[in-house]
């Protein structure tokens, strides 16, 4: 276990920087006698509060200066809020962790103005364990939002109308209050849309009802879904009342805004369309977007219900016909429904550089797996805090590392560079497919015996990777469970490639057997792993493509 410096602060924001600490893992000693000592200061001048490249207001732009060296240093910070006072302490967290402290003044800012995920996937919702860990795993990422609407948790969606019971009431405020206490924006998300009466006066009390007894937590921020549900009216009173389905929802969602400000003017609203992907300029969401208060954000998951890439101009034309940007509900690391043999922790790809100017901000829909979805949820992290900056692949390895921890990275790599497959890359393997690249040139116009020596290293280090890794002992236990049908496979599928190098080598009959009946229980599993790169290869074996004539 890394030993990190204590800390000491001077000023009137100490009680934030000790709670960080507490809550960091970081050693606080009050106002001196710390390694690191730091003083924080709160501004109002422009450069502090206001974003001329968004032309907005914010509270989370940092100055951070760095003064000595580790591990006695001094560390002073201008921020706009309490807000941006936790990113520049996660900066310098980063920044002791990654070993790149520099002396210096550095001025920093995110470029998106939401960032968050949403726990919006069908399957097991997260434990409250998982679920507060997650929370503060995203604040120490720099996200600022948590959107709580799990398809399958009764209360959310098949039981819309029924009040939560004292427990689970609980465990949402509980919920709530941390998310708080870390500086995140919570939204509650209702979803009423499989059975409501959307003509009824009796449902729209009810739904009014459920929503208030979550604002009486304290919540203000709503998100109200209407995605997977019939996209036609299916009730007779509202087939006599309402010529479609959009102009229910028109008036559904004027509504309840309207009734749930009249609460409190502070509350936001955000809105899940039953057309929640498209080109951005169908009937359905043009009507929407242009009759429903202008303050109301629109969920809206691009080209398609997982796309494979985000473009400014996907974004423009949903503007132009909705009055409004999108807010992303980006499905991305989720692998419900149909994905459920994908295990998706490669890096975030493919949103433009610029998405930021075009939008009002990305939310990640997880996966059930909470341990795994921190992986991709670090990269999106990442991007959404500077996307002009953002390198997936480095993001990548410091998301492993900060996941997985220092001790297993080395192997984790080797297993996880052979499961990035997922809607936004539609490969996987690069290392092992650059690897049989190399060994299909020299075996052909090389060194036979070197090309076979060189790849079955190649295999053994995997499969040295996948042992460790089954063996029980990673420091991160949790996602060690989880991942375990994967590296099941992984290690199967290196199995089979040991077999074809002791085939290619013996060029025996016998061998060859071998590999056809060990690949044939390898393509039985449809756990996904190494997508296609490694059946391709199989599949030369079997034609015997590498036999030495
Ligand atoms: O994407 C949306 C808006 N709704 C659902 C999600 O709840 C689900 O997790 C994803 C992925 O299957 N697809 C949806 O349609």
């Amino acid at each position: 276990m890394t030993t990190f410096p204590s800390i000491s602060s001077l000023g009137e924001n100490s009680s934030v920087i000790q709670n960080w600490c507490e809550r960091n893992n970081y050693s606080y000693l009050g106002d001196q006698g710390g390694e690191i000592q730091i003083t924080a200061s709160y501004s109002t001048e422009a450069r502090f509060t206001y974003l001329e490249e968004l032309g907005s207001i914010s509270d989370e732009i940092y100055q951070l200066e760095l003064s000595g060296e580790l591990p006695r240093c001094k560390v002073n910070i201008i921020c706009s809020g309490e807000r941006a006072l936790r990113y520049a302490l996660n900066a310098v967290s980063f920044k002791i962790k990654r070993g790149e402290w520099r002396e210096g003044v550095e001025f920093d800012y995110p470029r998106f103005p939401i960032r968050g995920i949403i726990e919006g996937f069908y399957g097991q919702p997260w434990n409250q364990e998982q679920r507060l860990s997650m929370l503060s795993f995203i604040a120490s990422n720099n996200m600022n939002t948590y959107v709580y609407g799990p398809k399958d948790d009764v209360y959310h969606r098949e039981r819309w109308q029924d009040l939560y019971d004292e427990e689970s009431y609980t465990k949402l405020g509980d919920v709530f209050s941390e998310s708080t206490a870390l500086g995140l924006d919570f939204y509650y998300c209702i979803a009423p849309g499989l059975s409501m009466r959307y003509s009824s006066e009796e449902q729209f009390e009810a739904l009014v009802r459920k929503v208030r007894q979550i604002y009486e937590l304290g919540v203000k921020k709503f998100c109200l879904l209407l995605d997977d549900i019939p996209e036609e009216l299916q009730h007779q009173e509202d087939i006599r009342i309402y010529s479609d389905l959009v102009e229910a929802h028109i008036r559904l969602v004027n509504r309840f805004y309207t009734e749930i400000m009249n609460w409190d003017a502070g509350i936001r609203l955000v809105v899940c369309p039953t057309q929640y992907w498209g080109n951005g300029n169908e009937r359905y969401i043009s009507l929407l977007g242009s009759s429903i208060h202008p303050s109301i954000d629109l969920f809206w998951t691009g080209r398609n219900i997982c796309s494979p890439e985000i473009t400014l101009s996907e974004a423009a034309v949903f503007t132009q016909n909705t009055y409004r940007k999108p807010l992303y509900w980006d499905n991305y690391p989720v692998n419900d429904v149909e994905m459920t043999d994908e295990m998706h922790i490669g890096p975030y790809r493919q949103r433009d550089r610029h998405l930021y100017r075009f939008s009002r901000g990305v939310i990640a829909n997880g996966m059930e797996y909470a341990e795994s979805s921190k992986i991709s949820y670090a990269t999106i992290a990442s991007y959404l805090w500077n996307p002009e900056q953002y390198d997936p692949e480095a993001s990548w390895r410091d998301a492993l590392k900060e996941v997985v921890g220092q001790s297993d990275f080395e192997h984790m790599l080797q297993f996880a560079d052979n499961v990035r497959y997922s809607c936004l890359y539609l490969t996987d393997s690069p290392m092992l497919a650059a690897e049989l690249t190399r060994f299909n040139f020299s075996y052909f116009y090389g060194d036979r015996k070197q090309a076979i020596d060189d790849l079955e290293r190649f295999v053994l280090k995997m499969n040295e990777s996948a042992a460790v890794l089954l063996s029980g002992g990673m420091e991160n236990q949790a996602l060690q469970k989880e991942l375990k049908r994967w590296i099941l496979k992984f290690s199967v599928g290196i199995a089979v490639l040991q077999d074809c190098m002791n085939y290619i080598r013996s060029q025996s009959m016998d061998d060859l057997m071998v590999v056809r009946h060990n690949y044939e229980l390898y393509r039985s599993d449809l756990t996904y792993v190494f997508s296609d790169v490694l059946s391709s290869f199989l599949n030369k074996v079997l034609e015997e493509y590498y036999s030495a004539k």
